[in-house]
Formats: C-alpha cells, sequence, structure tokens
C-alpha cells in the first residue's frame, strides 16, 4: 500500500494536477507491542512520502477551540494524535471528509491544496505534525474563497 500511495503522489505533485480527499490517507505507523508499554517509530523516506524539514506539536488547546482553516500550496503533512483525539476535517474544495483521530501509531498523510480545519480537541489532547518544509506563511491559503478559486483553475 506504502508503494502505491508514493507513487501515486510523485505522480501528482510532479504534474501539478489537481489532488482529491483520496490522496490524503491514514497510515498505518509501526507498532511495537511490548509489555513495558508500546513503541512506534517514523523513518523518513520509509514511512512519509516527503523529506521531514519540520516538526511543531500542538498542545494545551482549550476545550471548544478549532485551529486550522487553512490550505496549504505545497507543503505535505502527516498529522498524529499523539495523545488525546481531535477531529480534522478535509476539504478538497468539492467534498469535505471528517474524521476523528485518536491513536498515536496512525498518521494522517494530508497534501497540498487541502483545506484543513480542527476541533473536538479531548482534554490532554498533543497534535504532532510533521511536515515536508519550514514555516512559510506565503504557502497558506488563509482565505476559504481565494482556496476554491485557485482548486477551480487546476
Ligand atoms: C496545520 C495545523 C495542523 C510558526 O511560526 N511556525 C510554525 O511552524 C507554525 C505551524 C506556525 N507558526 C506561527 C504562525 C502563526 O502566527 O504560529 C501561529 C499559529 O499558526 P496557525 O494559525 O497556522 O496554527 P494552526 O494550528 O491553525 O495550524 C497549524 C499549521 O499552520 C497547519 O499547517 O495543518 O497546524
Amino acid at each position: 500500500m506504502w508503494a502505491f500511495l508514493s507513487e501515486n503522489l510523485r505522480i501528482s505533485h510532479r504534474g501539478n494536477l489537481p489532488v482529491s480527499l483520496s490522496d490524503c490517507q491514514l497510515i498505518d505507523l509501526p507498532k511495537i507491542v511490548d509489555a513495558r508499554g508500546n513503541l512506534t517509530f517514523i523513518e523518513g523516506g520509509r514511512h512519509v512520502p516527503f523529506d521531514i524539514k519540520r516538526v511543531y506539536y500542538l498542545y494545551d488547546v482549550p476545550g471548544g477551540a478549532e485551529r486550522g482553516g487553512h490550505a496549504h500550496k505545497d507543503l505535505h503533512q502527516l498529522i498524529i494524535a499523539m495523545s488525546g483525539s481531535f477531529d480534522i476535517v478535509l476539504d478538497d474544495g468539492r467534498q469535505k471528509k471528517r474524521m476523528h483521530l485518536n491513536r498515536s501509531y496512525y498518521g494522517l498523510y494530508v497534501c497540498p491544496m487541502i483545506w484543513r480545519e480542527m476541533d473536538n480537541f479531548s482534554s490532554g489532547a498533543v497534535c504532532l505534525v510533521l511536515a515536508s518544509n519550514t514555516y512559510d506563511e506565503s504557502d497558506y491559503y488563509r482565505d476559504y474563497g481565494d482556496f476554491l478559486k485557485a482548486v477551480s483553475s487546476h
């Protein structure tokens, strides 16, 4: 499944083709089950379809808070609920999908040109994000109308 996913992404990114929600997938990360506590690992070039240039995390999120509300032009990300849970709504400009992330051994791969909104954070939730590039505000669509114009012009 992983080889298939990587190949798909390479093609769609290289050709600058329109993306769809089906390009965003839940990745089953390795899990070493142990009576002392489980262990999950992520290796660059093996478990994520991009080179990892940045890691950031959201934490101490107050009840009822909403995050996201933007899309990225070129950024690839893997989003993991390291602790607790939250919902993420993915939107490719044509359809939307709400997902509940609550396991630290699943990573949600989100490709460029997908609008995302996050809510329903549980108490103590930690959202870890692996990103393909360093922070760049010019990579964001923060206005939904601009995002829709951009996806419809593809
Ligand atoms: C995403 C979700 C899951 C930085 O200075 N460096 C960074 O690496 C990031 C991510 C943000 N910032 C600054 C930019 C803003 O002034 O931190 C502030 C909050 O950023 P933002 O409103 O974009 O945060 P979220 O939680 O809405 O979105 C972030 C990511 O931006 C986004 O790519 O997918 O987390």
